[in-house]
């Protein structure tokens, strides 16, 4: 017997779209440290001396080292399970996309193509004045951003609060989980806005919901289901036992 709903296993049988929101946690059992939490990076470090424009301008070799430091780490990494079955279901889904939170390349690494970066990408760097990306993030001289030919200080190409989102990617997100049968939302306490709304807007558009985490979040009573684990435990546990269903039926 499945420790699986019956429903959920089902509803993905016979899904056509499916729509994913990932968060830091599923890169966690990869060696990459979460936000919140115990462990998470905002007890060591305050979000509003490193993650934040006013920070950057302020203090820009503080920041630019707290990356090199973090990006050191997400290349040294790999996918972990959770990341490769997300790679599978989007080979087997007519309609499959990943709204991801995570700046560290990880999907595209387990060979996602689907995948929609909400909060940027920790690999790259953004010119401040035209916006033009540099694929070699490397700081400058004494630890100083380096700078454009425009004259504008490099940047990490990532979102920091109060900053819009890519718009591209979370106008498709959105539509994504207002068309979705089945929607997932792996890894992310979901406080922070607006990919929080992405899991809600899919339950309000009619998706069946389900949570993967190992605790509950800001929007555990959002969802249909809500499984308690590791998403590197869960994820293909649960691909498993859909993919037998699938043998059964043929
Ligand atoms: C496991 C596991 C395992 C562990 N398996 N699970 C509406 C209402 C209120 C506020 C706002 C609002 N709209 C906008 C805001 C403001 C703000 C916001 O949301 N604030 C809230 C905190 C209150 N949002 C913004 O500013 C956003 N911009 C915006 O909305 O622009 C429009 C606007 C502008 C101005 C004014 C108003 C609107 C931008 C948000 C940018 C977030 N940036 C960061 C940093 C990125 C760069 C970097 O990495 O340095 O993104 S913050 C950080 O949080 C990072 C993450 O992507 C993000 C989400 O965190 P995530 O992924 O959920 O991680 P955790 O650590 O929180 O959770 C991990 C989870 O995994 C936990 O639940 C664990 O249990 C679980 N877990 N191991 C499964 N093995």
């Amino acid at each position: 017997m499945s420790v699986f709903s019956d429903t959920l296993v089902q509803r993905l049988a016979v899904a056509v779209r499916v729509g994913v929101l990932t968060g830091a946690g599923i890169s966690a059992e990869s060696g990459i440290d979460t936000f919140r939490g115990a462990r998470g990076l905002w007890k060591k470090f305050k979000p509003e001396e490193l993650a934040s424009m006013d920070a950057f301008l302020k203090n820009p070799q503080l920041v630019l080292q707290w990356y090199e430091y973090r990006r050191r780490i997400i290349k040294s990494v790999k996918p972990n399970p959770a990341h490769h079955v997300l790679m599978e279901m989007e080979k087997h889904f007519a309609h499959f996309a990943i709204s991801t939170q995570n700046i560290d390349s990880l999907h595209f690494k387990a060979g996602s193509k689907n995948v929609l970066e909400l909060h940027g990408n920790i690999l790259k760097n953004r010119c401040t004045r035209c916006g033009c990306s540099n694929f070699h993030p490397e700081t400058g001289q004494n630890g100083q951003p380096q700078k454009c030919g425009c004259g504008g200080l490099f940047r990490p190409d990532v979102v920091w609060f109060g900053e819009m989102l890519p718009e591209d990617a979370l106008t498709e997100s959105f539509e994504i989980a207002g068309r979705a049968d089945v929607y997932f939302s792996i890894g992310t306490s979901a406080v922070v806005y607006p990919a929080a709304m992405l899991p809600v807007t899919a339950a309000d558009a009619g998706a069946y919901v389900v949570e993967i985490n190992t605790e509950k979040t800001a929007i555990t009573n959002r969802t249909h289901e809500s499984i308690r684990g590791k998403a590197g435990e869960i994820l293909p546990a649960l691909w498993r036992v859909v993919k037998s269903r699938l043998e059964e039926t043929i």
